[in-house]
């Protein structure tokens, strides 16, 4: 059985991607908690690379990462890349997005997560992304998920994602839609 460590800190994340690499017969390993990677690429997919090929070195295993954010149109596409760095918690973070916004009547924003997987020597093996596209509400609704769940509002389900069930949102999401894509490929690499 293939081990893959899965290459986040954010236990929000760790808790959505689990049940994609469920079914596919793989020993999960969690990143250790010391190994910090610098993100200093310019895109999700350049971020999720750097994570994944860290720490697949470092581990000397299978590694996949995730590099998501919330690009918001009116902010000229910020926090983006800086979306986990954009206030010192969840509640900062979305407090500040809605000032910033302020009464703007573009609400447009989109989330995007990208996803990488590298072999044990670092080399990029598979890597997608995914794309949802919503509005940012005026004020949070909803207690589920996590980030910036509470103010992102997709118009398909008329529900925030906070307000979703994690499988309603897994149907939908950014995660989800890069992980639609990505399974598959996985299958078939497992069977090598
Ligand atoms: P790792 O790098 O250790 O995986 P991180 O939180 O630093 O954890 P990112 O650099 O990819 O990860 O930042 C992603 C941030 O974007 C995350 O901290 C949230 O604030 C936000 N985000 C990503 N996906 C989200 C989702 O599904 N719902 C709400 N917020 C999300």
């Amino acid at each position: 059985m293939l081990a893959i460590v899965v290459a986040t800190g954010n236990p929000g994340k760790l808790k959505e991607i689990q049940p994609y690499l469920a079914d596919l017969n793989w020993t999960l390993t969690l990143k250790p908690p010391d190994l910090e990677v610098e993100e200093t690429g310019e895109t999700f997919l350049e971020n999720a690379r750097l994570k994944a090929s860290q720490v697949a070195i470092a581990t000397g295993q299978w590694a996949i990462a995730d590099d998501s954010g919330l690009v918001v149109e009116a902010l000229n596409g910020a926090p983006g890349v800086y979306s986990a760095r954009y206030g010192k918690d969840d509640a900062d973070r979305i407090s500040r997005v809605l000032a910033e916004l302020g009464s703007t009547p573009n609400r447009q924003a989109q989330f995007v997560c990208a996803i990488a997987l590298a072999r044990p020597n670092g080399e990029i093996a598979l890597e997608t992304e995914g794309v949802c596209r919503g509005e940012i509400l005026q004020q949070p609704r909803g207690a589920g998920g996590f980030g910036y769940d509470p103010i992102f509002y997709e118009p398909t389900q008329g529900k925030t994602f906070a307000e979703m069930t994690p499988s309603q949102k897994a149907r939908c999401s950014h995660r989800g839609i890069a992980f639609q894509m990505l399974t598959p490929k996985l299958r078939s690499l497992v069977l090598e």
